[in-house]
Parts: C-alpha cells; sequence; structure tokens
C-alpha cells in the first residue's frame, strides 16, 4: 500500500525523560538530523533529566512541565509540526496503590493535548498499551489485533483506554490528524527500577534475591525499546490518519522463564529467588499480532535476539548504578509495605 510521508521539522515529545520517550528521543536525534525535539516533561518520579542530557543542545530543549497545564501546552503545540504523546503514569501497580494521578496524567492530559492539537491542527502520535485489551488464556492460540475489543483489566490500562477513545473520537467529530499504537512490553536502557526487569536486575547487584508474583507464569510480549522507537517514527510519518497499529516483536516468555535468565546471567541458582503476594487483577498472558504494521509500512523488529537485549540490559545496569541507586530504596520500601 502506498502512503505519503510526512516528514516533520520540529516535534513535541511529551515524557520525553522517561523509559521509552528517552529512548525515542536519542533515536530521533541519531536517525533524523534534521528534526527538532521540544521535551515536555513534568519529572515525575519516573522523569529523569540524566536521559537526555548528553544530547546536543541546539537539537533537543527540555521544558518542565505539565500536559495538564493548557497555556504551556498551547504554546508548544503551536510552534510544533508534530506531538508525540509519551508522558504518563505507567505503572500498574502504583495505579492499584493510588488511581488518581493515572485519571489526571493519562486522561486529562492526552484531553489537553488533543485539544490543542486539533485548534492548531498539528499531526498527533498517540503512544499506547496492548493492556487496553485485557488479557489471553495461556493456552488461547489467539493475539491481539487491532480489531480485539478494549477489555482493559486495571486502573493503569483503563485509563490508557479512556485516553485511546478519546483520540478516536477527534479524530472522527473533529478531524484531529492522528494516530494510535499499542505496543506489548519494553524493556532496555532506562527503565524505571520499579518494573520488573531493572527490579531483578538491581536485587541481584545488591545481593537481594528477586521477587516474583503470583505462580510465575504471567506471560508478557517482550519488544526492545529501540524496535519500538522505530515503528513510532514509521507510523507517525507513514502510517494513515485515524488507524491504529499494533506493534510487537513475538517475544512472548512467561515471567519465571525471564527471572531465570536473569538469574543465570548472575550465577545464580535457578530457584534462587523468592515468591510473593500476586498483584490484584493480574493479567494472565498479552500478546501482539503486529502483522498490519509489517504489511502496511514494512516495519520489521531489528533486536529480536532477546538474550542479547537482556545480556546488553543488565550491563547498562551494572554500568550505570548512579542512574539507578537514587530510586532503589523508596521503591523497595513501597513493594516491602505491599507484601511484594
Ligand atoms: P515512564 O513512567 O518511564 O515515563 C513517563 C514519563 O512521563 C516520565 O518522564 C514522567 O516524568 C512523565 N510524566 C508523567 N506525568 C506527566 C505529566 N502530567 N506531564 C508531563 N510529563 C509527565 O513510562 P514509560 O514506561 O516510558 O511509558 C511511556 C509511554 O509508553 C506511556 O504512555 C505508556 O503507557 C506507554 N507504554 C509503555 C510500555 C512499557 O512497557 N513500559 C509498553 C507500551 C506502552
Ligand atoms: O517484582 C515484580 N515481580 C513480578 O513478578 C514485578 C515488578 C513484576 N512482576 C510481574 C508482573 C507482570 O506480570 O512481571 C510482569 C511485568 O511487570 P511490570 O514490569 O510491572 O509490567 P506490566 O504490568 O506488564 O506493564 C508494562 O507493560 C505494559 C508497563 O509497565 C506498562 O506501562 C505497559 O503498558
Amino acid at each position: 500500500m502506498t502512503t505519503e510521508t510526512f516528514e516533520p521539522k520540529s516535534i513535541v515529545v511529551t515524557g520525553g525523560c522517561g523509559f521509552i520517550g528517552s529512548n525515542f528521543v536519542h533515536h530521533v536525534v541519531r536517525e533524523r538530523p534534521g528534526v527538532h525535539v521540544t521535551v515536555l516533561d513534568k519529572l515525575t518520579y519516573a522523569g529523569n533529566p540524566e536521559n537526555i542530557a548528553c544530547l546536543p543542545a541546539d537539537r533537543v530543549e527540555l521544558v518542565v512541565g505539565d500536559i495538564c497545564d493548557a497555556e504551556l501546552v498551547d504554546r508548544l503545540v503551536s510552534e510544533a509540526d508534530a506531538v508525540v504523546h509519551y508522558a504518563a503514569e505507567s505503572h500498574n501497580d502504583n495505579s492499584i496503590a493510588d488511581p488518581s494521578p493515572f485519571l489526571k496524567t493519562n486522561v486529562r492530559g492526552t484531553y489537553t493535548l488533543i485539544e490543542a492539537c486539533r485548534k492548531h491542527d498539528v499531526r498527533y502520535h498517540h503512544v499506547s498499551t496492548d493492556e487496553v485489551y485485557g488479557d489471553l488464556a495461556l493456552d488461547d492460540p489467539a493475539r491481539f489485533t487491532e480489531e480485539t475489543p478494549y477489555r482493559p483489566s486495571s486502573p493503569y490500562s483503563s485509563t490508557k483506554a479512556a485516553s485511546d477513545m478519546l483520540v478516536r473520537a477527534w479524530v472522527r467529530t473533529f478531524g484531529l490528524r492522528a494516530t494510535i499504537s499499542n505496543c506489548s512490553n519494553n524493556y532496555g536502557p532506562y527503565q524505571h527500577v520499579e518494573k520488573f526487569i531493572p527490579r531483578q536486575i538491581t536485587n541481584l547487584i545488591d545481593g537481594v534475591r528477586p521477587k516474583l508474583y503470583g505462580d510465575g507464569k504471567n506471560v508478557r510480549d517482550w519488544i526492545h525499546t529501540e524496535d519500538h522507537s522505530s515503528a513510532v517514527w514509521a507510523i507517525l510519518t507513514r502510517g494513515r490518519i485515524g488507524e491504529t497499529y499494533l506493534i510487537g516483536a513475538d517475544g512472548e516468555r512467561d515471567n519465571i522463564t525471564v527471572l531465570r535468565e536473569i538469574l543465570k546471567a548472575f550465577g545464580r541458582d535457578a530457584d534462587d529467588f523468592d515468591w510473593v503476594r500476586d498483584r490484584p487483577g493480574h493479567d494472565r498472558r498479552y500478546a501482539i499480532d503486529s502483522t498490519k504494521l509489517r504489511r502496511e509500512l514494512g516495519w520489521e523488529p531489528q533486536r529480536i535476539d532477546f538474550a542479547a537485549g537482556l545480556a546488553e540490559t543488565i550491563a547498562w545496569y551494572r554500568a550505570n548504578e548512579s542512574w539507578w541507586r537514587p530510586a532503589k530504596e523508596a521503591t523497595e520500601a513501597r513493594y516491602r509495605a505491599q507484601g511484594q
């Protein structure tokens, strides 16, 4: 299928100091020399300006602010060709402990951005998650497609689903020039230590036993964050307006298998971990069918060797202790209070 190429010169990246957003900013600076990036980030507990501090100042500007600040958003959007929206409250466990910031940032924040994009007729790409589709059974041969009905399980995923719905409505009713992507679980550098893979790696560096929820059989569909970035760029520049694209790299693995790969890399015994309290409402399995993205836009993931990607990620956390150390103690204190 032929699609027109959109060539933005100046983009706003919300949440560009978080895990996936900052990896995307690195990707754009490296791969797209003519593009200027304005990062809009509130620098919550999950945002770290260090993630993009090494990038050239004439290519990347950081604006510290809230996506719910309509005046600020209006000004930044009026000066841009496109908005790529990553900013979110992103952690399921936090959304169970306190859903309130999820409602505000994920729903109200998205509303604020799409209103500004509508007013200034600016192209908008909405970054979302496969969790909006709920979960699949372990023995179900099916995978999620763009046609799968929404069935979110957690406060986090229900607010992401709500934000997707707002974008769809703005496309249909107001002609917003938008695309949506729903990606599976990312891993790679700069991921917060609250998330599964970095939590276990940094526990092992600290000589603490990793923590596995429930029976450890929950399946996640892992993709390297670099492949997520290349997919988002393909959709932003060549995707069809109003369309949703699922992003995945055929990386299904259950949690205990991933944990045992990490334990092995540290030379530890396969059973050297603690079983802890399960997450309430814990989704069983996610699996993405990304045929539409591959067929229509010719995208292919490059970083499909999970063992190699994991080894690189472990090496990154070993080499960058000063990056994660400040967040570790408070994160583990939160988990301890939850019995996890
Ligand atoms: P993250 O928690 O690491 O980063 C979120 C960033 O958003 C932080 O820099 C934070 O400071 C910023 N932010 C939060 N609230 C804000 C606000 N009100 N205003 C401005 N900035 C704010 O998240 P992540 O894991 O990088 O996820 C990024 C996006 O990708 C999210 O939209 C998430 O739903 C989506 N996603 C994540 C995954 C995954 O595996 N992590 C998978 C699919 C989709
Ligand atoms: O200590 C742990 N032990 C454990 O067994 C942690 C932190 C998690 N888990 C399990 C829960 C999940 O089955 O590991 C799996 C992955 O957990 P998370 O890293 O919290 O990710 P998940 O809940 O799957 O959501 C992630 O992927 C989809 C991101 O956090 C979301 O932002 C994204 O939308």
